[in-house]
C-alpha cells in the first residue's frame, strides 16, 4: 500500500478494494484518473491509465523519491517498477524484463520511454564516460526509430508500426554498458496505402518537408511538425554516429521511395512502357545506376525456364505490383539497416566487460498495440497474434510467478481460473491446422493461388472452432459484411479480417532483378543493404520463409527470451477514443479491464496474500508499534521478531511465515498496522517537540 496517498484519491493497489467485483475495481480506477492519479497497483503490477495530457511526475524530483526505494512505499509510477527491475537485477543478478501491454495509443511507447530515461538517471553516479555514451546512444536510437518506424493511424498520431525489444547490458557496477534492439514486423505496406485520415512514415514527411515535392505515396493532413522532427532525427543520427554519406544514402532511399509513388505504365500496341520517363532520369542518380538497368528493372522480368534465361516484359499490373514491392523492399530493408547500424554502435564494446565481467540485462518490450481498424488485413492478423502471445505470457508468468514464490517461500498456493487465450493462440499458430499453416498451404499451391483458396482452405479447416467464422459459415452475421470476411474471436474482442492481399503480403516476392538493380549501385553503402542481389536468377533456388512464418518463429523466440527473464508488467488502459485528458469511458474502459484479465489478476493476487515484504523491510517499517521491537529488538532473528510484533498485536492468524518475507492475507490487516504506525509517529514527534522546546 502507498501510504503517502490518503483515500481520497481512491485505493493506490487494487488489491486493497474491499470487494473484488468489476463495479468497483472501476470505480476506483475512475476516481484514480479524475483525481490525476494515473498510475495504480495490482500488486507488482503497474496499471496506467493514459492522461492525454503533460503531466508533471517525470522531472529529477521525482525520480529521486523513487530511487532505491521499495514499490510500496510511494505512490504508484512507472519509475517504481523500473527501480523494483533495476534492484533485482543488481541484487539478485538477475535478468529482468518490463513487458508493456495495451491496446494502440494506451501509452505503451511513453511508458518504455519514461522507464529508460529513470533507468538513464539512476546509473552511473560516477560519470564513467563510456557509460555515458551508451545511455545517450540508447536514448537517441529512439528518436530516430520513432521516426522511421511509427505514423499516423487513426488511433494514435505517434502509433509504432513495428515491434520493439530493446536489452540494455549492465556491468557489475549497475551501468549501462551496452544495449541491442530487436525489431518485429514493419508494416511496411503503410508506404504504398494508408487508410483515409491516416499518414505514411514520419520520416517521409521530414524529409519531404525539406527537399522535395509531394509523392502519389504520400496523403497530406498533419498534425505533426515534421520540421522540427526532421531537425532532431537528424541530430539523433549524427550523435549516434551514422556517417555523412549513410545519411545521404537513407535520404535518397526515402527520395526513391517518393518518387516511385510518381511512376506509372502505360502500353504502347504490345509493348509496356513507363508514362514519366524523366523519373528514370532521378531515380538513376539517387540509386547510382544505370538509366537503362532502372527502366529494364521496371519493365521487364529474368526467368529461368529449364536450362533457358529469357526477359520477360511485364503487362502494365505486374510492372505496378513491381514498382510497390519495391517501394515497400526498400523501406524495410532501410529500416533493418538502421536498427543493425544502431547495434553496431550500442553492443557492448569493452572487452573486459564482455568476457570476464558480470553482465546482467534489464528488457524492455514495446510492441504495437492489438488493434481494430475499419479495414483489417494480414498487417493486424499478425499484430493481433502477437497481442495473444503476450497475453498468454501474462497469464503464464503472473501465475507461475505467485506459485513460486509461495513454494520457495514453503507457503501453500490455491489456483484461480483465468480464460485461457491458449486456444486462440493454437487458432493461430498451430502446426497444420492454425491460420498460418493453411495460408503457407495455399501460397504453395501449384495451381491456382488467391486468396479465396485461402478463405476456403480456413473454413474447411477450421469450420467448428468456436474462435473461428466467416460469411460462408455465418451467412446472417450482420457483422460480416463481404464474402471474403472471416472473423476472429480475439481475447480482445472480435475482428472482422479481410482475406484480400493475404496470399500476397505472406510470399512477399520481390522480383529478383530489383535485387541486383540495387546491388549492382555504385553507392556502396546501398550495396550492402542488398548482398542476395549477387545472385543471378539461375542462382536463386531456395523459397525463402514466408511473412507468416517468420514472424511466427520471431513471436516463438521472443516469449521463450521474455519467460526466461524476471518479469515486471505495465498494463495501459486507453481512457477514450478521442484523446480527451478529461473522458472517463466507463464501457471502453471496462472492455480493456475485462480482456487484461486485471481482476482475475487481483483475485489471484488477494488469493494468496495482499501483502508481502522481507522481514528486515517489515521491521524498519513497523517496528515501533511493539515494545518488544523498539527501538531495537533482542530476539535471534528478525523473522522471530515480526511474528512477536504480529502475536503482540492479535494479527497472527492472518499472516504466514515464509523463509524470508511476512505475506499478510488481508488488506485490513495492512491498514491497521499502517493506522498504529501513523499514530506512533504522531506521538514520537509530539514528544520530540516537547524535548525541543524543552518541556521535558
Ligand atoms: V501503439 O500500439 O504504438 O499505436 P502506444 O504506444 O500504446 O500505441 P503511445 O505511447 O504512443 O501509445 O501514446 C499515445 C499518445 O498518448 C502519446 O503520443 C501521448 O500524446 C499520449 N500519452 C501517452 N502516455 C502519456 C503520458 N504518460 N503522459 C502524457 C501521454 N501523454
Ligand atoms: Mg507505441
Amino acid at each position: 500500500m502507498a501510504e503517502h496517498e490518503s483515500l481520497e484519491y481512491g485505493k493506490a493497489d487494487f488489491v486493497l478494494l474491499d470487494n473484488v467485483s468489476m463495479e468497483e475495481f472501476m470505480g476506483n480506477l475512475k476516481l484514480r484518473f479524475e483525481k490525476g492519479r494515473i498510475y495504480s497497483y495490482i500488486g507488482e503490477v503497474v496499471v496506467s491509465v493514459n492522461p492525454y495530457r503533460a503531466m508533471n511526475i517525470y522531472g529529477r524530483d521525482t525520480i529521486e523519491q523513487y530511487k532505491g526505494r521499495e514499490l510500496y512505499e510511494r505512490p504508484p509510477h512507472l519509475f517504481a517498477i523500473a527501480d523494483a527491475a533495476y534492484k533485482a537485477m543488481k541484487r539478485r543478478n538477475k535478468d529482468t524484463c518490463i513487458v508493456i501491454s495495451g491496446e494502440s495509443g494506451a501509452g505503451k511507447t511513453e511508458a518504455s520511454k519514461y522507464i529508460m530515461q529513470y533507468i538513464a538517471a539512476i546509473t552511473n553516479p560516477n560519470q564513467r564516460a563510456e557509460v555515458e555514451r551508451v545511455k545517450n546512444m540508447l536514448l537517441k536510437s529512439n528518436c530516430v526509430l520513432e521516426a522511421f518506424g511509427n505514423a499516423k493511424t487513426n488511433r494514435n498520431d505517434n502509433s509504432s508500426r513495428f515491434g520493439k525489444y530493446m536489452d540494455i547490458n549492465f556491468d557489475f557496477k549497475g551501468d549501462p554498458i551496452g544495449g541491442h534492439i530487436s525489431n518485429y514486423l514493419l508494416e511496411k505496406s503503410r508506404v504504398i496505402f494508408q487508410q483515409s485520415g491516416e499518414r505514411s512514415f514520419h520520416s517521409f514527411y521530414q524529409v519531404n518537408m525539406l527537399v522535395f515535392s509531394l509523392s502519389f505515396f504520400l496523403p497530406l493532413q498533419s498534425s505533426i511538425n515534421d520540421g522540427a522532427d526532421f531537425k532532431a532525427v537528424a541530430d539523433a543520427m549524427k550523435v549516434i554516429g551514422f556517417t555523412g554519406d549513410e545519411v545521404q544514402t537513407v535520404y535518397k532511399i526515402l527520395a526513391t521511395i517518393l518518387h516511385l509513388g510518381n511512376l506509372t505504365f502505360g502500353v504502347d500496341g504490345d509493348v509496356t512502357l513507363i508514362e514519366n520517363p524523366k523519373l528514370v532520369s532521378i531515380l538513376r542518380e539517387l540509386l547510382s545506376t544505370k538509366e537503362e538497368n532502372v527502366e529494364k528493372a521496371m519493365l521487364y522480368r529474368t526467368v529461368a525456364t529449364g536450362r533457358d534465361v529469357i526477359e520477360k516484359q511485364h503487362t502494365i499490373q505486374e510492372a505496378s505490383y513491381g514498382r510497390d514491392a519495391l517501394a515497400k523492399a526498400m523501406y524495410e530493408r532501410l529500416f533493418c539497416w538502421i536498427v543493425g547500424r544502431i547495434n553496431d554502435i550500442i553492443e557492448v564494446r569493452n572487452y573486459d566487460a564482455r568476457v570476464h565481467g558480470k553482465n546482467t540485462v534489464i528488457g524492455v518490450l514495446d510492441i504495437y498495440g492489438f488493434e481494430i481498424f475499419q479495414n483489417n488485413s494480414f498487417e493486424q492478423f499478425c499484430i493481433n497474434y502477437c497481442n495473444e502471445k503476450l497475453q498468454q505470457l501474462f497469464i503464464q508468468l503472473v501465475l507461475k510467478q505467485e506459485q513460486e514464490e509461495y513454494q520457495r517461500e514453503g507457503i501453500p498456493w490455491k489456483h484461480i481460473d483465468y480464460f485461457n487465450n491458449q486456444i486462440i493462440v493454437d487458432l493461430v499458430e498451430q502446426q497444420h491446422k492454425g491460420i498460418f499453416s493453411v495460408l503457407d498451404e495455399a501460397c504453395m499451391n501449384v495451381g491456382k493461388v488467391t486468396d479465396e483458396v485461402f478463405l476456403q482452405g480456413l473454413n474447411g479447416k477450421l469450420a467448428k472452432h468456436a474462435h473461428y467464422t466467416s460469411r460462408k459459415l455465418s451467412p446472417t452475421d450482420k457483422s460480416l459484411e463481404f464474402d471474403r470476411d472471416f472473423r476472429i474471436r480475439h481475447y480482445a474482442g472480435d475482428v472482422v479480417y479481410s482475406v484480400v492481399g493475404f496470399i500476397d503480403k505472406n510470399k512477399d516476392t520481390l522480383f529478383q532483378d530489383f535485387k541486383r538493380l540495387l546491388y549492382n549501385s555504385a553507392n556502396p553503402v546501398l550495396k550492402a543493404m542488398w548482398p542476395e542481389g549477387k545472385l543471378s536468377i539461375t542462382e536463386v533456388t531456395k523459397r525463402p520463409l514466408t511473412a507468416a512464418t517468420l514472424f511466427k518463429n520471431s513471436m516463438i523466440s521472443l516469449v521463450e527470451n521474455l519467460a526466461s527473464k524476471e518479469p515486471y508488467y505495465v498494463r495501459c488502459i486507453k481512457p477514450n477514443d478521442v484523446k480527451s485528458p478529461l473522458l472517463f469511458e466507463q464501457e471502453r474502459c471496462r472492455h480493456q479491464v475485462e480482456y487484461l484479465g486485471l481482476l482475475e489478476n487481483v483475485r489471484v493476487r488477494r488469493a494468496g496474500f495482499a501483502y508481502r515484504q522481507t522481514y528486515p523491510r517489515f521491521l524498519q517499517r513497523y517496528k515501533m508499534i511493539s515494545e518488544f521491537t523498539w527501538p531495537n529488538h533482542d530476539l535471534p532473528s528478525d523473522k522471530d521478531a515480526v511474528k512477536r510484533l504480529m502475536q503482540g498485536c492479535g494479527f497472527d492468524h492472518d499472516v504466514a511465515y515464509g523463509k524470508t518475507k511476512v505475506f499478510i492475507r488481508t488488506p485490513r490487516t495492512l491498514f491497521s498496522l499502517e493506522e498504529q504506525r501513523a499514530e506512533m509517529v504522531q506521538r514520537i514527534v509530539l514528544f520530540l517537540q516537547k524535548v525541543w522546546r524543552g518541556t521535558i
